[in-house]
């Protein structure tokens, strides 16, 4: 896959796509990455990419012209086009999903109050939010995107991880424990070290569950709640036993 992400600051990109795993999938060919400065593609005098908003309004918005230009040389909109902002449809795992499948992906980074309607109707293919709240940065948003999608590209993680963890089946996952089994006064769940694997498969489940209920109950409603998942989820909800594994800091905003 071939991620082009167009940019007014491309060096904020720069460092993340230089270090780790992402560097290890560029070495082994899977995926690769180019930075376009769409300054690069303001033919005026001063370079100009932004104006002022007709109707009036605060702030500026990256006028059509550059855009045009800069998507135009990326293939858009026959290649897939991801504008991220924060008044996009909400990003998630199904679509990070989704657009790993493509051979090639382009990614526009807003700057200011965002960018000519124009080319969001012309060009662009899906419009994205990562979460409800504002970034200065669209290019901080971009790099949460790219790091959802490509890692899902096959071959870069190993299928085992990838389909173990949170949202891989619509649940969050369970709490994971290392060694020592003993830590100062706690203990790592006595099912995990007994060697059972259909009980500790059970556990697991069962723990996805009540985290899954304690902080993102609304994800439960969009699973398949009529075999042994939705057996268990009332089970936890009508009281569960005492060693139940328990999910910290539950409900809430986040305020405590
Ligand atoms: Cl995609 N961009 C910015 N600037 N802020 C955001 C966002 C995107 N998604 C949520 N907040």
């Amino acid at each position: 896959m071939n991620i082009k992400v167009l940019s007014l600051f491309p060096e904020i990109l720069e460092a993340y796509f230089s270090a780790s795993i992402m560097k290890r999938a560029v070495g082994k060919g899977l995926v690769s990455f180019e930075l376009v400065n769409i300054r690069d593609y303001a033919y005026d005098k001063h370079r100009k990419c932004d104006d002022e908003v007709f109707g009036g309004g605060a702030g500026m918005l990256l006028k059509p012209e550059p855009l045009d230009r800069a998507l135009a040389a990326a293939g858009s909109p026959e290649v897939r086009t991801v504008y991220v902002t924060p008044s996009g449809r909400l990003f998630n795992q199904a679509m990070a999903a989704d657009f790993a499948k493509e051979e090639n992906l382009v990614i526009l980074c807003g700057r200011y109050e965002g960018i000519d309607q124009r080319i969001i109707d012309t060009r662009v293919t899906d419009v994205v939010s990562i979460g409800d709240y504002v970034l200065s940065s669209g290019e901080v948003a971009a790099m949460v995107v790219i790091d959802a999608v490509y890692r899902l590209v096959p071959g870069v993680i190993s299928g085992e991880s990838l389909s173990e963890e949170s949202f891989s089946a619509g649940l969050l996952e369970y709490p994971q424990y290392t060694r020592p089994e003993e830590y100062g006064n706690m203990h790592v769940p006595e099912v995990l070290v007994s060697g059972n694997h259909a009980a500790i498969a059970r556990w697991r489940l069962r723990a996805s569950l009540i985290k899954t209920l304690a902080y993102r109950p609304e994800l439960l409603q969009t699973i398949d709640l009529t075999g042994e998942i939705g057996r268990l989820l009332k089970e936890v909800i009508d009281g569960g036993g005492e060693n139940e594994p328990r999910a910290a800091n539950s409900g809430g905003t986040g305020k405590n």
